[in-house]
């Protein structure tokens, strides 16, 4: 047996510490720790700015590294993932200044287009492949072009890399979640001169600012605090740990890393950097080995969690297990939203939102929280759905099977109801697949597995339970409501 090694996930709705064996082709896996995440808005002068707590995420891993080496014994080995894009700045002496901010926040609001007039889009795409996201990093050093901070800034981390500097010292960039910068040329998997110039138009020097890339399954370091064991860059992008741990026994597949979002693609050898892969806003992002993560952000569960917000706040009984039996009586399709309405990513009354973007197109509102889920549930599905059909198509790729991984596994109307608009089985599980996938690759660079991706998911099959959902009814009434948004 080998172990025990510790995955920090840190995801936008929860952290968690996973503690993981290895015990003759099985991983046995056991939560150390949890604790909640989420934005906080802080006013500034005449401006509120929303920000991550990353503070208490750096308590709530110690904390839980702590637990976990207290009742495991001392770790091997500890890898940390977490949400992507999303930065802090450390100024001459090491120092965090300010609190990062969030990815939702409105700071971004028109600034591609700014970016856009220095680099046209199709060339910043034929270097990064990356789908346009208001967020995306290169998108946030422009917006903070000017600030004291940013004047202030020596390097630039991003979030698990930061909390990874404050575990052991080393400042790197793992290249998995440097691939969501923006600031990464996607072929020579290096920081793009040419991108990294363009800043320069702002008055930003990013190229100063960016810490050396390393690719996961780098050792960096061991921890300051004598817990044991040795931090190992894992792809320390959630999604690419997830997609890692995607437990599928053959090539032609695709994936749903379902959480807060819904990351919806392929995995491939090489980019698709074609002008139709770009007019379809899918991203190229970097995966284990070498792979690429083709892929589409759906706007995902997020929807639902802040409905939920909104109805917990007005006083209304919002569980999820509750709703989601409610919305399993309400008919079909009723009415079906584009779930990829920029209006939907910042947080405030998701139900209102919901409400407006039926009825501008032409539909009768949901009227009730079961309504509004249902809403939610059907068109995430139709969202998927397109997908990866155009995922396929783009890429020129057989899909068979889709493959869910992340929370959105415990969500079993959201996937038959997948399994239903795609035509395609589904496999759910498992539920904590970023954290496997980080706690598989610190094995291997630690040198307790050997291995491909494929052996890697061997074990996660081995080791985990799924469920298989087959496509009940004709994909017709998909067909009707994908032309309701047309
Ligand atoms: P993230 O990593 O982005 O924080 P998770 O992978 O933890 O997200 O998934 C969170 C989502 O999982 C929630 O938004 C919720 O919709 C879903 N979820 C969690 N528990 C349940 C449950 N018991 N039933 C249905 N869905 C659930
Ligand atoms: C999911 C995720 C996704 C990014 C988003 C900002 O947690 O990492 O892959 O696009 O957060």
């Amino acid at each position: 047996m080998s172990g025990p090694y510790a995955a920090v996930d840190l995801g936008a709705s929860s952290g968690r510490v996973i503690v993981g064996h290895l015990d003759d082709g099985r991983l046995h896996t056991e939560e150390a720790a949890r604790f909640p995440n989420g934005p906080v808005a802080v006013p500034a002068g005449e401006v509120t700015t929303l920000h991550w707590d990353v503070l208490r995420l750096l308590e709530g891993t110690r904390s839980g590294l702590r637990t976990a080496a207290r009742e495991h014994g001392p770790l091997t080995g500890v890898g940390l993932d977490s949400w992507a894009v999303d930065y802090g700045l450390l100024d001459d002496d090491g120092a965090l200044l300010g609190n990062p901010v969030h990815y939702r926040d409105a700071r971004t609001e028109g600034v591609p287009d700014r970016v856009f007039a220095h680099l046209p889009a199709a060339d910043l795409y034929a270097r990064n492949g990356l789908q346009v996201q208001p967020f995306n990093t290169v998108f946030q050093l422009a917006a903070a072009a000017g600030t004291a901070q940013l004047a202030a800034a020596r390097r630039l981390l991003l979030v698990p890399d930061l909390l990874g500097y404050w575990l052991t010292g080393e400042q790197v960039a793992e290249v998995t979640n440097a691939s969501t910068t923006g600031l990464l040329d996607v072929t020579t998997r290096r920081w793009s001169e040419e991108i990294t110039g363009t800043l320069t138009a702002f008055g930003v020097d990013a190229a100063a600012l960016l810490p050396p890339l390393v690719e996961p399954g780098t050792v960096v370091g061991p921890l300051r605090e004598d817990l044991g064991g040795r931090l190992v860059a894992v792809g320390t992008h959630d999604t690419a740990s997830a997609v890692a741990a995607v437990p599928a026994d053959q090539p032609s597949f695709a994936y749903i890393s379902s959480g807060t979002w819904s990351l919806v693609g392929l995995e491939l050898d090489a980019p698709v950097l074609t002008e139709a892969s770009r007019a379809a806003n899918f991203t190229n992002e970097l995966g284990l080995d070498g792979t690429v993560r083709y892929l589409r952000n759906v706007m995902g569960l997020w929807l639902l969690q802040e409905c939920v917000r909104t109805w917990e706040e007005d006083g209304e009984r919002a569980d999820l297990p509750t709703l989601l039996a409610a919305a399993r009586q309400v008919p079909a399709l009723s009415c079906v939203i584009d779930t990829s309405d920029p209006a939907f990513l910042p947080p405030g009354d998701m139900p209102a939102r919901i409400a407006r973007a039926a009825s501008h197109a032409g539909q009768a509102p949901p009227r009730n929280p079961a309504e509004t889920t249902r809403c939610i549930l059907d068109s995430l599905a139709l969202g998927y759905r397109r997908a990866v059909r155009q995922a396929a198509e783009l890429a020129d790729r057989d899909v068979d099977v889709i493959h869910v991984v992340g929370g959105g596994v415990r969500n079993a109307l959201l996937c038959q109801l997948t399994a239903d608009a795609t035509g395609l089985p589904v496999v759910a599980g498992p539920v904590e697949g970023a954290a496997l996938g980080n706690l598989l690759v610190q094995a291997r660079a630690l040198g307790d597995l050997d291995g491909d991706l494929a052996a890697l998911r061997a074990v996660v099959a081995a080791s985990t339970e799924t469920r298989r959902y087959t496509p009940a009814g004709t994909t017709t009434i998909w067909d009707d409501a994908e032309r309701r948004l047309a």
